[in-house]
C-alpha cells in the first residue's frame, strides 16, 4: 500500500503505527475500525517516504496464504479508504518521483515476465540503467552539435569560427551510428521472447515426435506407429542460451489424400519457410538423402541432419546425427549441433550491454535516427539556414527524451503501464 494515507490506513486496520520503519513487525489485522473481526495474524514492513520504492510512505503486509484471506485484507483496507492500484500503478508512481526512469520500469515488468535466460538478462541490464545511461550519452551528444551550431549562428563571422562544417558533421555522423548500433540490437530481443525457430521435418512415421518429446524430457506430442500421427504442428520453448529454442514438431512431409493430414503438411511447409533451423530427420540412410533434398528446396534454414531409430537401424552416415529417441543416446550431440547452427546464424547480444527489448524504443530511435539523418543531408548541401537545420536535432533530442521519461509526457506514462500487470 503506497501513498500518503498509508499510515492512516494502516492504523485502521489494527497495526499501531508507528511501527520501526524497514523492520519486519508482527501484527494482528482486523476490519476496518472493528478491532472484534480479526482477520489474520501477519507481517508489516513500513518504508517512510521518501525511502521507499514508490518515493512514498509505503507498507508491505505478508499475509497466510491462500485467496480468502488476501481478499478479506483487501476489502478491509478499501473499507479504511485504500483505492486497488491500477496495472503498473507501483511502478508509475516510482517514476513521477524520481525513484526510477520509465525504461527502468519497463524493465521491471520484463523481469517479471521473463521467460528465457535472454530475456532475464536484458531485463536485469535495463534495469541497472545501462540502456538510460546509453540514451542520456546520445541526448548530450545531440546538445553539442546544437552548441556548435549556436555558436555559428551567433558568430558567423568570426575568424576562427565558424565551427568548421566537418566538425558539425562528424559529429552528428557518430550519433547516427551509435543510434543505428543500438536499434540494430531489438531483434536479439524478439529472439530472446519468441525464440529461435528450430523445426523437426521428415516424412510420416520418422521419429519426429518422439525426438520432440526426448528433447523436451516430456511426453508432449502423441506417438504412433500410424504415419500421419502429427496433423497440426505443436510448438515448445525450451530455455537455452544465447537463445531460446522455439522448437516445433510437424506433420510428416509426403503427398497425400487424406484432406486433414495435407492440411497437416501444408503447415509443415509454412513452418520450413520461417525456420531458422531445420532438424531433418529420416529412418534410414537413404531416405535421409530424399529427405534432406526435399527440405532444402523448401527452406533457406540451416540443415542438421539426423538418423533417428539408431537402436534399431544402425546409421554408417558421418554427416548425420545418429540417435534413438527411445533409447535416449544421441541427443547431447544432436543439441551441440543445433546450438552451433544458431550462433552461426544468430549474434548472441553483447555480454552486459543494453539492448532494445520494445517496439516504443525501436519507433524512438528510428525518428531520433531519421531527424538527424536530415540534418546532416540538410547541413552537408548547405541546403538550410543553420537554426532551420537544427530544428532536426531538437527533434532527435525530444525523441530520446521521450524514451527515458525525462521529460513527463502524460500519454508516454499512461500507455506504458496500463500494458503492465496489476500490482507492480
Ligand atoms: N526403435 C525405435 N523406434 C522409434 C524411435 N523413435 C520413434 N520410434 C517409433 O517410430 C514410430 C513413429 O514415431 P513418431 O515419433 O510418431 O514419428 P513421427 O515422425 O512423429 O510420425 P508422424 O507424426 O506420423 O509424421 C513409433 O512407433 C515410435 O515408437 C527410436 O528411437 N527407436
Ligand atoms: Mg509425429
Amino acid at each position: 500500500m503506497s501513498g500518503p494515507a498509508a499510515g492512516v490506513i494502516a492504523r485502521r486496520v489494527g497495526i499501531q503505527m508507528p511501527i520501526p520503519p524497514r523492520q519486519v513487525t508482527r501484527v494482528r489485522l482486523h476490519g476496518a475500525d472493528s478491532p472484534d473481526a480479526v482477520l489474520d495474524d501477519a507481517l508489516a514492513t513500513w518504508f517512510a517516504a521518501p525511502h521507499s520504492p514508490t518515493g512514498e510512505d509505503l507498507l508491505e503486509l505478508s499475509l497466510h496464504g491462500g485467496a480468502y484471506v488476501s481478499t478479506q485484507v483487501m476489502a478491509a483496507l478499501v473499507a479504511a479508504g485504500a483505492v486497488p492500484a491500477l496495472a503498473g500503478e507501483f511502478s508509475e508512481r516510482a517514476v513521477r518521483h524520481g525513484k526510477m526512469d520509465l525504461l527502468q520500469a519497463e524493465a521491471v515488468a520484463d523481469l517479471i515476465d521473463a521467460r528465457s535466460h535472454a530475456m532475464h538478462r536484458a531485463a536485469l541490464v535495463q534495469l541497472s540503467g545501462a540502456l538510460s545511461r546509453r540514451l542520456l550519452a546520445l541526448r548530450e551528444a545531440l546538445v553539442e552539435v546544437e552548441a556548435l551550431l549556436a555558436y555559428d549562428i551567433d558568430f558567423p563571422e568570426e575568424d576562427d569560427g565558424p565551427q568548421p562544417r566537418e566538425r558539425v558533421t562528424a559529429a552528428a555522423q557518430a550519433v547516427l551510428g551509435a543510434l543505428d548500433a543500438l536499434g540494430a540490437t531489438m531483434p536479439m530481443a524478439e529472439l530472446g521472447r519468441d525464440g529461435v525457430p528450430i523445426v523437426l521435418a521428415g516424412a510420416p512415421n520418422a521419429g519426429k515426435s518422439s525426438l520432440f518429446n526426448a528433447l523436451l524430457g516430456d511426453a508432449r506430442a502423441i506417438v504412433s506407429e500410424i504415419p500421419g500421427t502429427t496433423r497440426d504442428a505443436l510448438e515448445a520453448m525450451i530455455d537455452e542460451r544465447p537463445y531460446p529454442w522455439r522448437l516445433v514438431d510437424t506433420a510428416g512431409l509426403r503427398d497425400t489424400d487424406d484432406r486433414l493430414e495435407r492440411l497437416g503438411v501444408e503447415v509443415s511447409a509454412r513452418w520450413l519457410a520461417r525456420a531458422a533451423v531445420v532438424v531433418v530427420c529420416a529412418e534410414t540412410d537413404d531416405a535421409l538423402d530424399t529427405t534432406s533434398t526435399a527440405v532444402a528446396s523448401a527452406t533457406r534454414a540451416r540443415l542438421v541432419l539426423v538418423r533417428t531409430k539408431a537402436d534399431a537401424i544402425p546409421s554408417a552416415r558421418a554427416d548425420a546425427v545418429a540417435l534413438s529417441a527411445q533409447q535416449g543416446t544421441g541427443l547431447e550431440a544432436l543439441r551441440a549441433a543445433i546450438r552451433e547452427a544458431v550462433t552461426a546464424t544468430n549474434p548472441a547480444p553483447p555480454e552486459d550491454q543494453p539492448i532494445v527489448t520494445r517496439a516504443r524504443h525501436a519507433a524512438a530511435l528510428s525518428s531520433a535516427r531519421a531527424e538527424v539523418a536530415a540534418f546532416v543531408a540538410a547541413w552537408e548541401a548547405d541546403a538550410l539556414p543553420a537554426p532551420v537545420a537544427g530544428t532536426h536535432l531538437r527533434a532527435a533530442i525530444t525523441a530520446l527524451e521521450d524514451l527515458t521519461g525525462a521529460i513527463d509526457v502524460e500519454d508516454v506514462l499512461t500507455r506504458v503501464f496500463r500494458t503492465f500487470c496489476v500490482g507492480k
